[in-house]
């Protein structure tokens, strides 16, 4: 199969619509990039708190997110250092389901994200919304790994995959937005890789 891949593959190549410009399909493989050393998080000690311009600030035990309704994500992932992984699975819970116990106060318009580690991400809160992000903790039907964030990480696989922070602990809903971790250090506030999104700067 390796062998033919590339050949059989054409609908996966540049040009086409499913591969973001810029990137190329790294195949089964799944790189692990961190800034941190992977943590271990106990999940007797685990806890996801949603707060900020919220109605109601709640924080989730490990017990309490999964007794929130599943929600799995199917499709492609892509990160900025020019892969993109095709066919993922991902399961968890939808961050919509999250803002519905928590409520959305009308000035809210950003989401800060914060790891266990302290590596932080910004978003604007209509790209968390609507069905387009999850906070998951199995990846093809298998617990999430530590290194590629579990327990727990935040995915919005629509955004370049460095939004998606691993570790998650804290959303915070805001009025502002504010550079996160890899934003300070020059890439986008956004991040879409149909755009090119990459760096500070770029439309
Ligand atoms: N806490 C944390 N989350 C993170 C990162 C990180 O360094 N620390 N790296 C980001 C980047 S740049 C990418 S591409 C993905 C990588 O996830 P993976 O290691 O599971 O492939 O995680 C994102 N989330
Ligand atoms: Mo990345």
């Amino acid at each position: 199969m390796g062998i033919t891949r590339g050949f059989t593959g054409g609908a996966r190549r540049g040009g086409d619509t499913r591969l973001p410009p810029g990137q190329y399909d790294t195949g089964a493989g799944w790189p692990v990039l961190s800034a941190e050393l992977t943590p271990q998080v106990d999940l007797d000690e685990w806890t996801l708190t949603v707060d900020g311009l919220v109605d109601r600030p709640t924080t989730w035990d490990w017990r309490g997110i999964h007794a929130l309704p599943p929600s799995s994500y199917f499709g492609d992932i892509h990160c900025v250092t020019t892969w993109s992984k095709f066919d993922t699975t991902f399961s968890g819970v939808s961050v919509d389901a999250l803002l519905q116990v928590t409520g959305v106060r009308l000035e809210a318009t950003h989401v800060f994200a914060t790891s266990t580690t302290g590596y932080t991400t910004n978003l604007p809160l209509s790209d968390i919304t609507d069905g387009k992000a999850w906070i998951v903790w199995e990846f093809d039907g298998k617990p999430l790994t530590a290194e590629h964030g579990g327990p727990v990480r935040l995915l919005v696989p629509h955004l370049y995959f460095w939004k998606s922070a691993k570790w998650v602990t804290r959303l915070e809903l805001r009025d502002h937005d504010e550079q996160g971790f890899w934003e300070r250090n020059g890439y986008h506030d956004r991040g879409d890789p149909w755009l090119e999104q990459r760096y500070q700067g770029d439309a």
